[in-house]
């Protein structure tokens, strides 16, 4: 049996397609079920519905032999243990330093003032303002990080932005990009040994299906 873990909401959505190049069809409705284990048309395929940081949780301990994870959860939540082999070109964004519109990032950068920077990022956020030589406090928010420079929480955030809609229904510009983001299959590396008869197949189908 081969398990997937991977994450409802954009990933899923983006994934389904992917999977049903490689002949792997969920036998219900994974988005509106409840079930947190999916069976799919493939005997020894099954999803397992996580949340999009506890992917690379379930596959380091091996609970889940393969997931799908953003570069950003990698990035922020370490990678140790895991064989990295495709890059599903979904789910892109950029990671991006974003301020109220009337707010002088530049001048306050320049004049070497300490920022006050709201985040769920704080690994990732603190790599990129100390290879900047900018000082910052970091605040750990675990979602709508939009709302803190409006509520003077903080001066800046460090979010994901796709289309920029959201930035900008609130005032908010993006200011500096930290990354390029999109979604990457992720193995377990003792599974990717000892299964590799069935997961060799799946990779090549999947890196045909992402072409
Ligand atoms: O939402 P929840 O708290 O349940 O979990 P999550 O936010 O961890 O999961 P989810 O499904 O929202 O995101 C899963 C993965 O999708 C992320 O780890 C990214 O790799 C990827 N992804 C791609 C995004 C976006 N694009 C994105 N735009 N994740 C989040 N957003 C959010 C962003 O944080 C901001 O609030 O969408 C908003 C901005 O979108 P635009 O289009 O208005 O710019
Ligand atoms: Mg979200």
């Amino acid at each position: 049996m081969l398990s997937i873990a991977l994450s409802k909401g954009r990933i899923l959505d983006e994934t389904l397609p992917l999977l049903k190049a490689a002949g792997i069809v969920a036998v219900e409705d994974a988005e509106t079920s409840r079930k947190l284990i999916i069976p799919t048309s493939h005997d020894h395929v099954r999803l397992i519905i996580v949340r999009a940081t506890d992917v690379p949780t379930y596959v380091q301990y091996g609970a889940a032999d393969l997931g799908i994870a953003g570069g950003d959860i990698l990035a922020e939540y370490g990678s140790d243990g895991l064989y990295q082999p495709l890059d599903l070109k979904i789910a892109c964004c950029r990671l991006m330093v974003a301020v109220r519109k009337d707010f002088a990032y530049e001048q306050a950068v320049r004049s070497g003032a300490r920022l006050r920077v709201a985040t769920k990022y704080l690994q990732t956020a603190r790599e990129h303002f100390s290879a900047k030589g900018v000082h910052v406090d970091l605040i750990k928010l675990y979602g709508s990080m939009e709302l803190a420079p409006l509520t003077g929480l903080a001066d800046a955030i460090v979010d994901l932005v796709s289309t920029g809609h959201t930035l900008k229904a609130n005032n908010l510009v993006a200011v500096e990009e930290i990354s390029q983001v999109s979604a990457r299959l992720i193995i377990n590396q003792a599974a990717f040994k000892l299964k590799r008869v069935q997961i060799q197949p799946l990779l090549d189908d999947l890196t045909r299906a992402v072409k």
